[in-house]
């Protein structure tokens, strides 16, 4: 591991433990949720997982020398969507999947109502916490910016949409490049949205702003080649779902459509032209810089 990669691991470690210590305290006891809703929300964020989205926004933010727990809420809120599009994805009437992040799914615990509604209620939940826990610390107008940019990366022309191209088999197209449009709004959308929502509540210019879109564009794409990589190459117990199940569901993946070698270069290609992306930053892009060059040969 080399020095950098090395603050990174720090970096992601801390943000790991703060987003968690935040989750913990708003799913205290005075938080009005049914206690079984609670403990299928909580069974799900508590599950583990990188916390990828949080640590774009933060990082995004502290561009601009933006404390890290002032965008607190706006991280957890992208994790909480994240979790919520999980629980959906493993359901029956979708994915199917019995295990994720190493663990049952939700509905495997709670039935599929409960799983469904809890995944619902984290939806919704992601922008009470954000604009009720940011408005004391940012102008609206910021709040405003950042949820917006949110709510369009997840909706019907966002990851919804990126779902059901993925789901959906009448919704399939013929084109070669079908596979760039699944990714780029599956998963690309809110991975954008993170860095982002983080760059607007930091009041970045907008050449700054262009170069965070690009980066996040260039991330989005290459996380999920990787991705799609990880559901051949690896084992239940590293990517914490079942493996294998693209080929057998006939997904639509970049190693289905291009192969396993030209997948990975693509993955590196995508990586490479993120980082590009960052070229008007100096040193303060590091973090996102060593993120990019991490997730390449991450193996969860
Ligand atoms: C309206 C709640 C709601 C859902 C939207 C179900 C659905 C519709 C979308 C699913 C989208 C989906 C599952 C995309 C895959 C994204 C992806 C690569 C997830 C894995 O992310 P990691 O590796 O997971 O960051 P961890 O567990 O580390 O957080």
């Amino acid at each position: 591991m080399t020095e950098r990669e090395d603050d990174l691991d720090l970096r992601l470690r801390r943000c790991r433990e703060e987003v968690d210590r935040e989750i913990e305290r708003l799913l205290g006891k005075d938080s009005g949720i049914p206690e079984r809703l609670r403990e299928a929300m909580g069974y799900s964020l508590r599950a583990g997982g990188k916390r990828l989205r949080p640590f774009l926004c933060i990082s995004a933010a502290e561009l601009s020398g933006c404390p890290a727990e002032s965008v607190l809420p706006m991280a957890v809120a992208l994790e909480m969507f994240h979790t919520a599009s999980l629980i959906h994805d493993d359901l029956p009437c979708m994915d199917n999947d019995p295990l994720r992040r190493g663990k049952p799914s939700n509905h495997m615990v709670f039935g599929e109502g409960l799983a469904t509604l809890a995944g619902d209620s984290l939806l919704l939940w992601a922008f009470e916490t954000a604009i009720l826990n940011l408005l004391p610390v940012f102008p609206a107008e910021r709040i405003l910016g950042a949820i917006s940019e949110f709510a369009k990366a997840i909706g019907p022309s966002g990851v919804c949409a990126g779902q059901v191209l993925d789901t959906d088999p009448s919704s399939r197209e013929s084109e070669v490049d079908f596979v760039w449009k699944i990714a780029s709004l599956k998963t690309g959308a809110l991975i954008r949205a993170s860095v982002l929502a983080g760059g607007i509540l930091g009041g970045l210019e907008d050449v700054k702003m262009e170069a965070l879109y690009n980066y996040g564009t260039h991330l989005g794409l290459a996380f999920q080649v990787v991705d799609d990589i990880l559901d051949v190459t690896g084992n239940s117990e590293q990517i914490g779902k079942t493996p294998g199940k693209d080929s057998v569901q006939g997904k639509i993946t970049f190693v289905s459509t291009y192969g396993m070698e030209k997948a990975r270069r693509i993955a590196r290609d995508e990586s490479l032209k993120a980082i590009e992306s960052l070229s008007c930053f100096g040193p303060e892009a590091d973090p996102l810089r060593s993120l990019a060059r991490v997730l390449l040969d991450r193996s969860s």
